[in-house]
């Protein structure tokens, strides 16, 4: 016969406790004191219990879950924010419940998890102000917070000044006296990545220049590296300023196998600070984006909205950092950089 699984009743009992404050040390409550806390939570694994969540849920109004939608976690930014999202929201007592955007897109992803019954969502996708708006709408009072939409999106989110950072990765290189720069930009689906190649547009106008060259990636380290191949037997760029790490790394490889040495032949930039960043050989020089940081505060700014009886203060934008590493020195002297890739 199957063994009768421990029930609250159960834990109750054994430490001594009513039924309703086992249940507010599940819930997270405020109200037990800590002392009573831990005689619960030790009572509980004394006994193996396992909290039934379905019941949970169904008995409550809230599901204490959160919903992400994101984009494909295969690249590392949207993973590596995933990964920090979920560990705070466990930490909070939250769990999470990811839908990656597929054929169906946003609207699709956004629709499973409110299936779910979650309580808030985090919406890690490239959105246009139109189709975020369109969203939140279809999510009705579930409270939502867009981490890549247009900065005047008229949407409550939560992501670093794009403008900003690119601007921090071009001017770095223009600081090292570097004029012939090639923009190494993400796919045009993507809103951040516009606005990257806005800001670079813009700050090479203001030192009356134009990109060398543009090329397109996927985000991914092998459009990176096809799209450098696409320069073959054209005029070596002195610089060239990537839109991600990914690509950057992309990058590093056609240019070493085309036999040229970083930082002394050609300086790169790249754009996350993902974790893998520093590895890179030659270790990169890129714009932060403290991701890690970023996810805690988006599951911060839900719960605090679902607590509080007045919302949190909308989010202003981060900041990012230039992280000068060893993929970016000083221009050379105009007669040796005229080399052919
Ligand atoms: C952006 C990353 O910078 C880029 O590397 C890529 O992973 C992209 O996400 C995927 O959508 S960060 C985003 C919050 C603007």
């Amino acid at each position: 016969m199957k063994p009768r699984s421990v029930t609250l009743a159960d834990v109750a009992a054994a430490a001594g406790v009513s039924y309703q404050t086992v249940s507010r040390v599940l819930n997270h409550s405020a109200s037990v004191a800590q002392k009573t806390r831990q005689k619960v939570q030790a009572t509980m694994s004394e006994l193996n219990y396992v909290p039934n969540r379905v019941a949970q849920q169904l008995a409550g109004k809230n599901t204490r879950t959160l919903g992400l939608a994101t984009s494909d976690l295969a690249l590392l930014a949207p993973a590596q924010m995933a990964s920090a999202i979920q560990h705070r929201a466990s930490a909070l007592g939250y769990r999470l419940v990811i839908a990656m955007a597929g054929a169906e897109g946003a609207d699709g992803a956004v629709q499973e998890l409110l299936a779910q019954r979650v309580d808030a969502l985090l919406i890690n996708l490239p959105l246009e102000s139109a189709d975020a708006v369109r969203i939140a709408a279809s999510a009705g009072e579930t409270p939502s917070l867009f981490l890549d939409v247009p900065d005047d999106a008229p949407v409550p989110a939560c992501q670093f000044s794009a403008e900003t950072g690119a601007r921090q990765g071009i001017e770095h290189l223009l600081a090292l006296g570097h004029r012939r720069i090639a923009l190494l930009n993400g796919p045009v689906s993507s809103v951040a990545a516009a606005a990257r190649r806005r800001s670079w547009l813009a700050v090479l106008k203001e030192h009356q220049l134009r990109p060398q060259v543009e090329l397109y990636g996927d985000w991914s380290a092998e459009s990176g590296y096809l799209a450098l191949l696409s320069l073959s037997g054209g005029e070596l760029p002195e610089a060239i300023v990537v839109a991600n790490d990914q690509m950057a790394l992309g990058a590093l490889r056609a240019l070493h196998q085309a036999g040229l040495s970083l930082p002394a032949d050609i300086s790169v930039v790249g754009y996350d600070d993902t974790a893998e960043s520093a590895w890179y050989q030659p270790p990169l020089t890129t714009v932060r984006q403290d991701i890690r940081l970023l996810g805690e505060r988006s599951v911060d700014w839900l719960v605090q909205k679902l607590s509080a009886d007045k919302g949190p203060a909308l989010l202003l934008p981060f900041t990012t950092e230039l992280i000068v590493r060893e993929t970016t020195a000083a221009a050379k002297k105009p007669s040796a950089t005229a080399a052919k890739f």
